[in-house]
C-alpha cells in the first residue's frame, strides 16, 4: 500500500501528542510538528522523492533522524517509534485526542489528574461533573466533550484542496491509463477550486468496452465501494477521500460536465433561466420538449441560455449570471500571469533553501523577480533576523543580483506587526528595503476593534507594503482573528499599500470574498507563496484559483506587473 505524505504527517502528530503528554522536551515536540506541517504543505509525495533518490533533509524542518523515520514509515508503514509510545502510554490515549476540543494539554492533564484514559472513563467524569474542576477545563469545555462524546457524528471531514489533490491526481491519470477510456475530468467543488472539498467527482468518456468501471473500484488505494452500477460508483479511499465516479456519454459531456461542476445554487438559477426559455436542462442535456438542442460541450449549455462560458470558479451564483448576461464577465488571473513572488524564506530563519537556490528556482519559472522576505527577531521560532542579521543578508542580496542573470532579488523582511500597530524593527533599517511585509503572529485574540486599530496602524507606517495572511486563520486549525476587513482594505487603499494573498496550502489568506472586495474598492492583490523551499512555488496554483474564485484580473494582481512597474508601485504613493 503506498504511504501518503499525509499519512506520515499523522503519524508524526501523534507522536508529537504523545510526547507532549508525557512531558517530553517542547523542542522535541515542535520538531514533529514541525515536519507533519512540511509533510502536509509539500505538493510532492515524499515516497517518489525517494524513490528518485532525493535527500529529504532538504525539505524544511527534516534533519537526518527525521528522514530516518520518514524512510522507515514509507517501507513499513509504521515507526518503532510511535509503538513504543503506545507502549508506554495507555493504548485508548489515542483515541481521546481525536475529540473535538481535547489536544495534548487537556489529555495530560485528564490523564495525570483524574487518571483517565478511556472515552469511556471520559464520558462518566464529563456526566458526573467532575471535569470542570480541572485546570483549563471550566463548565463549558465539559459540555462541549459530553456533547462530542454522544453524538460521535462520523465526521464528515472536508479535505483541504491541496491534500486532496494528491490523491485526486494519481487516480485520475491511473483512469487515463485504462484502454477506451477518452477523457476523464474532475468536476465539483474541485473544479471550482473551492479551498476543501467534500468528496471528488469524476466524469469519464469511454468506448462501449472499456472495463473503466471494474478499474475503478478496483484502484488499490479503494478501502470501500459504496455503490456502483454500470455507469456510477462511489468509493472511499484508505484516507477517508469519497470518489463518486459517472461514466457518461460523449454527446452528454457537457451537460454532465456542467451539472457535476455545480455550484448547486448555480445550476438551480441557469435551469431557472432555460425555463424562462421554454427549455430543460439536466445532466443529459438541453432539451426542448424531447429534442436535444444542447449538451455536447459546456459551452453550448450556456450558449442555449444566452451566455457566454462562465469560469468555474465563479459558478457560485453570486453575481456570475448576471454579469455574463451584461458582457461582464472578468477576465481572469491566470498562474501565467505571474511575474513573481514578493515573500519567501530562506535557512537565514526557517527556511530551507539558500537564497541562490531560491533565485534559481524561482527564475526556472519564469520568474522576473523575487522578495527575500525573513522573519524578524521578535518570532523567535523561527529564529527571526535582528537588523544586524538583515543588514547582512541585504549585502548578499546586492552580491547576488550582481551575480545572477534573469533575476533580480528584491530585498525585503516579514515584520511582525507589534501588539501596538508598531513594527518589529528600526525604521532606519525598514527604510532600506525595496518592500515591507508585514504580519500579524502574536495576539490572536484581541478584540475586533484593538484588532483592527492595530493594523491600521501598521499601515500608517511609512514604510509599510503589504499585509501578509490579512486574516490570520489556518484553514480547520484556527479560525481568522476578528478584524473589520472593509476597513483594513479602504485604509489600504488610502494609505496606498496592498494585501497579500496566501497561496500556502493551509492559509488560502485572503478569503475569496475579501479579494473581491478589494478588487471592488481598487485595492491590488499580491498572490505570494510564502515559500519555505525551492518547491513550494507549486503552490502559487491554489493562490491562484482562490483569486479567480475572488473574481481577480490581471490588472487586480500587484506581482502580474513587470519589474519597472512594479518598482514604482512599491514607492508608496501617499506618504
Ligand atoms: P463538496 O463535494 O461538498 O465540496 O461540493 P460539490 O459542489 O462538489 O457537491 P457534490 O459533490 O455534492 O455535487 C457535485 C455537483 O453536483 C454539485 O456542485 C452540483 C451537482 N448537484 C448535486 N446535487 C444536486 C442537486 O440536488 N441539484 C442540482 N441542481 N445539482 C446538484
Ligand atoms: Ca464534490
Ligand atoms: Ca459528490
Amino acid at each position: 500500500m503506498p504511504v501518503h505524505n499525509a499519512d506520515i504527517a499523522d503519524i508524526f502528530d501523534e507522536i508529537a501528542d504523545l510526547l507532549e503528554i508525557e512531558d517530553a522536551n517542547p523542542f522535541r515536540v515542535r520538531a514533529y510538528r514541525n515536519a507533519a506541517r512540511t509533510l502536509r504543505g509539500t505538493g510532492r509525495e515524499v515516497r517518489t522523492l525517494l524513490a528518485q533518490g532525493e535527500d529529504l533533509t532538504r525539505l524544511p524542518g527534516i534533519g537526518h533522524d527525521l528522514a530516518a523515520k520518514i524512510e522507515e514509515i514509507v517501507e513499513t508503514g509504521h515507526t518503532a517509534m510511535l509503538d513504543k509510545l503506545h507502549k508506554r502510554l495507555p493504548p485508548d490515549l489515542s483515541e481521546l485526542l481525536k475529540i473535538p476540543g481535547l489536544g495534548p494539554k487537556r489529555v495530560k492533564a485528564l490523564y495525570h489528574e483524574l487518571d483517565i484514559h478511556t472515552l469511556e472513563q471520559l464520558h462518566r467524569a464529563a456526566r458526573d461533573g467532575r471535569l470542570r474542576e480541572l485546570p483549563g477545563f471550566g463548565l463549558k469545555t465539559e459540555q462541549r466533550i459530553l456533547h462530542a462524546i454522544e453524538s460521535r457524528v462520523g465526521s464528515s471531514e472536508r479535505f483541504k484542496l491541496a491534500l486532496a489533490a494528491q490523491y485526486a491526481e494519481p487516480l485520475v491519470e491511473y483512469l487515463r491509463a485504462v484502454p477506451g477510456v477518452s477523457r476523464v475530468v474532475i468536476a465539483g467543488s474541485y473544479r471550482r477550486a473551492r479551498e476543501t472539498v467534500g468528496d471528488i467527482d469524476i466524469l469519464v468518456t469511454a468506448d462501449s468496452g472499456s472495463p473503466v468501471m471494474q478499474r475503478f473500484t478496483g484502484y488499490d488505494e479503494v478501502r470501500e465501494i459504496v455503490s456502483r452500477g454500470p455507469t456510477r460508483a462511489t468509493v472511499i479511499l484508505r484516507c477517508g477521500l469519497q470518489v463518486d465516479m459517472r461514466l457518461v456519454g460523449e454527446e452528454n459531456y457537457g451537460a454532465a460536465l456542467h451539472y457535476f461542476t455545480g455550484s448547486k445554487a448555480h445550476n438551480i438559477a441557469i435551469r431557472t433561466l432555460a425555463r424562462q426559455r421554454g427549455l430543460k436542462i439536466n445532466e443529459y442535456g438541453v432539451f426542448r420538449g424531447s429534442e436535444r438542442v444542447a449538451g455536447a460541450t459546456e459551452t453550448s449549455v450556456f450558449k442555449s441560455v444566452g451566455l457566454p462560458c462562465i469560469p468555474p470558479e465563479l459558478r457560485e451564483n453570486r453575481g456570475e449570471i448576471e454579469a455574463a448576461r451584461k458582457g461582464l464577465l472578468p477576465e481572469l488571473v491566470k498562474l501565467a500571469d505571474l511575474k513573481g513572488d514578493l515573500h519567501a524564506h530562506t535557512v537565514a530563519t526557517d527556511g530551507h533553501n539558500s537564497i541562490e537556490q531560491m533565485a534559481q528556482a524561482a527564475r526556472s519559472r519564469g520568474f522576473e523577480y523575487l522578495a527575500i522576505t525573513e522573519h524578524s527577531r521578535r518570532l523567535t521560532v523561527a529564529r527571526g533576523l535582528t537588523p544586524e542579521r538583515l543588514l547582512k543578508q541585504m549585502d548578499e542580496i546586492d552580491r547576488l543580483n550582481e551575480e545572477l542573470e534573469g533575476i533580480t532579488l528584491l530585498k525585503g523582511i516579514e515584520v511582525d506587526i507589534l501588539e501596538d500597530g508598531r513594527l518589529d524593527l528600526p525604521d532606519d533599517i525598514l527604510g532600506q528595503l525595496d518592500l515591507v511585509v508585514a504580519a500579524v503572529h502574536s495576539r490572536f485574540n484581541l478584540s475586533r476593534r484593538r484588532q483592527t486599530e492595530r493594523i491600521l496602524r501598521a499601515m500608517d507606517h511609512p514604510h509599510f507594503t503589504l499585509l501578509a495572511h490579512p486574516g490570520g486563520r489556518l484553514i480547520q486549525q484556527r479560525e481568522p482573528y476578528d478584524v473589520d476587513m472593509l476597513r483594513i482594505i479602504r485604509h489600504a487603499r488610502r494609505r496606498g499599500c496592498f494585501l497579500e494573498l496566501n497561496a500556502h496550502p493551509e492559509r488560502l489568506d485572503l478569503l475569496d470574498s475579501y479579494c473581491r472586495l478589494a478588487r471592488d474598492e481598487g485595492v491590488l492583490i499580491s498572490i505570494n507563496s510564502d515559500a519555505h523551499s525551492t518547491m513550494d512555488f507549486d503552490n502559487l496554483k491554489y493562490g491562484v484559483g482562490q483569486g479567480r474564485r475572488g473574481w481577480l484580473e490581471k490588472k487586480d494582481v500587484l506581482n502580474t506587473r513587470p519589474l519597472g512597474k512594479l518598482r514604482g508601485l512599491l514607492k508608496r504613493t501617499m506618504q
